[in-house]
């Protein structure tokens, strides 16, 4: 049981899942977000946050022992709106958990900070990481501050590199990269009562056939996916499959690798 774990991103569609996925884990769940939250029951607090706002994050993480931090941009944007609320807001997560003692981090990561790998492609937890756009740069970062924080300072973290976490997979791609929410809570759970953490990084991802992503180097985790996308498969293969020069259907990332650039930043 943790005594405090703070849950951010929790108005969020994986935040509020885990919110009550992990109940029964913590004796109170600090939850976080800047979108409206339902509001506390008992066991819970619920303290609004914006994730660029350095002292009230410190705030928030104040008296916590672990933290799932979900929050922040979860897609493509304008790279300022990736540095305020990913960039910024793990930086500030992970100062906040140096300064109030927080044993560990769970950090959702993504797919897309391997995104410009071939599909097809069997990936390695150590692989070389290939971002697919500022939003997988912002997780890219993340990740380098996780390994950080624990090399100087002994902070344990996962970084969890997030497929499609859905109800259930939509298109073809997702056959591959699918994460059902069951796997998702079981590997986060993992990840928080895992006896010795360090810095792993996991890809958070069922056990679909023909995967692209291999989680031999987080086997210390004891992760085991008990979801598939292989009963979704014949309803999905009738979609007509991409153009195979499309690079959504050559790259991992997906759609992602071809997003923006946002003509309307400047
Ligand atoms: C992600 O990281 C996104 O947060 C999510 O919206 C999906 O697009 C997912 O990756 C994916 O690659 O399917």
């Amino acid at each position: 049981m943790i005594k405090r774990l703070l849950i951010t991103g929790a108005a969020g569609r994986l935040g509020s899942h885990l919110r009550g996925s992990l109940r029964p884990h913590a004796q109170t769940l600090r939850l976080s977000d800047i979108a409206p939250m339902a509001p506390a029951v008992a066991g819970e607090e619920v303290v609004p946050c914006e994730l660029s706002d350095k002292l009230a994050v410190d705030r928030l993480v104040q008296g916590c022992q672990a933290i799932v931090h979900m929050g922040g941009i979860p897609n493509e944007q304008p790279f300022e709106k990736i540095l305020d609320a990913n960039i910024r807001g793990v930086m500030h997560i992970y100062e906040g958990a140096r300064r109030h003692g927080v044993e560990r981090v769970v950090f959702a990561s993504s797919n897309h900070v391997v995104g410009f790998h071939r599909q097809g492609d069997l990936l390695e937890t150590n692989c070389e990481r290939r971002p697919d756009g500022h939003y997988g740069l912002s997780k890219s970062f993340g990740e380098d501050v996780a390994r950080f924080y624990f090399d100087r300072y002994g902070i344990q973290s996962a970084c969890l590199r997030i497929g499609s976490a859905t109800h259930e997979p939509v298109d073809r791609r997702m056959l591959h990269t699918w994460l059902s929410y069951r796997d998702l809570s079981e590997l986060v759970r993992c990840c928080l009562f895992a006896p010795s953490l360090g810095y792993t990084v996991a890809y958070g991802v069922s056990d679909n056939r023909d995967p692209w992503w291999s989680n031999a180097g987080a086997r210390h985790l004891g992760f085991e996916p008990r979801d598939s996308a292989e009963a979704f498969r014949s309803e999905r293969e009738r979609v007509p499959a991409l153009d195979p020069a499309d690079p959504a259907r050559i790259y991992q990332g997906g759609g992602f690798v071809k997003n923006g650039p946002f003509e309307n930043d400047f």
